[in-house]
């Protein structure tokens, strides 16, 4: 098909992407660089569609965090504190496994638990969650801990990292989401997470997860202090690993909310490179097979635009969000199952119920069935 091409050097990525050929570094620079959107989507788009068709995935999930203490003080983050702020909490094991059952009706088949870098919660005490968890809600999937996380509780257990995933996962731990990857520039990450482990760090913690059969998401932090070569250093470092684990499933861009941090001097994301940064993302990374446009950051308006851009996953039903919201966040909290629904259709999207692990899910007003 013959389209319109405003930006001539976009020609030379559109023939690679006809040609199914693996986008390049300068490629990836080229699409950053660009401001022809639609040019963008229409290649973005036809990547969607060749994996997707129309299918566009969703999941009725909670999110729950059990501390916002955090040692890390990131400047990117609002959500973790001090332990000794007065404003920090810290749930009780039964206060979560209690969290866990509040909210809709709806049977969640995932819970997504994240938090800060507590100094006194122990592997233990997050073992024993997993298992409360597990015994209480058997049926639904536990995605859990940001490789970030994982690295911290090594790091005070004095245990391997591939210990530590080990014995979350004997604990009940079935997958692990995308957060904490940031930007893997070191340059960059002196800046907005000093404390956080590195970039390198990440992907080996991914890496170990993967090699013992956990899946896990991937995420990018785009929009403060960040140029188009770390973007896509970035994205090109996880396409790497890909190639060599296939453990990647979802890709999330995650757009800086500066509210309430440490850079709040710096400007909101547009909606504009909100667009981009998942259209870029179809592009570049042709082996991770899901590209969540997140609702709760990118509004649920964003979001379905995304869904003609290069997402096919708008993310859950989350009910109690913090992270985003801490940060300044206007969307709501949570949205219910008929409404992510109606978000869907009316991009003219076929939605789909789906697991953790994209396998469709069926379901009655308090139970659900994954097909597998
Ligand atoms: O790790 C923290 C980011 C992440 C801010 O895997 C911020 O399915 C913007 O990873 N502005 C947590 N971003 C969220 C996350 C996630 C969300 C939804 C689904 C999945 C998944 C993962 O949020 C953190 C960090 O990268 N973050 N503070 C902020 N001020």
């Amino acid at each position: 098909m013959q389209i319109l091409i405003d930006d001539s050097r976009l020609k030379p990525v559109l023939e690679k992407v006809e040609a199914r050929e693996r986008l390049s570094f300068d490629d990836g620079i080229a699409l950053y660089r660009s401001s022809d959107i639609l040019a963008l989507g229409y290649m973005a788009n036809l990547v969607r569609e060749r994996l997707h068709g129309s299918v566009t995935y969703f999941n009725v999930n909670r999110h729950i965090n059990p501390t916002d203490v955090c040692v890390a003080s990131c400047r990117l983050c609002a959500f973790g504190k001090r332990v000794r702020d007065p404003k920090a909490y810290t749930m009780s094991l039964e206060e979560v496994w209690q969290r866990a059952g509040e909210g809709w009706s709806e049977a969640v088949t995932e819970f997504h638990i994240v938090g800060g870098l507590h100094p006194e919660l122990t592997l233990g005490w997050y073992c024993e969650m997993l298992r409360g968890l597990k015994q209480r809600f058997p049926q639904v999937h536990l995605k859990a801990f940001t490789m970030v996380e994982v690295g911290y509780l090594a790091q005070r257990a004095k245990v391997p990292v591939r210990e530590v995933l080990e014995r979350l996962r004997d604990a009940g731990m079935d997958s692990l989401p995308g957060g904490g990857a940031e930007i893997f520039s070191e340059r960059v990450r002196r800046i907005i997470c000093d404390h956080k482990i590195t970039g390198e760090q990440w992907l080996e913690t991914a890496r170990a997860a993967h090699e013992l059969g956990l899946h896990s998401n991937c995420t990018i932090l785009y929009g403060h202090i960040e140029n188009e070569e770390d973007r896509v250093d970035h994205l090109v470092k996880l396409r790497e690993l890909q190639d060599e684990t296939g453990g990647f499933v979802t890709f999330i861009p995650l757009a800086f909310h500066p509210d309430n941090t440490a850079l709040r001097h710096i400007p909101k994301t547009t909606g504009f490179a909100d667009i981009k940064n998942i259209a870029v993302a179809r592009l570049m990374l042709d082996n991770i097979p899901h590209i969540k446009a997140y609702w709760i950051m990118m509004t649920p308006r964003m979001a379905q635009i995304a869904l003609r851009f290069g997402a096919d996953d708008i993310d859950g039903t989350v009910v109690e969000e913090k992270i985003y919201h801490d940060a300044g966040a206007t969307t709501s909290q949570s949205l219910r199952r008929a409404e992510l629904l109606q978000l869907i259709r009316k991009a003219g999207r076929e939605p789909v119920e789906r697991d953790t692990l994209y396998r469709p899910v069926t379901r009655t007003e308090t139970a659900f069935t994954v097909l597998v």
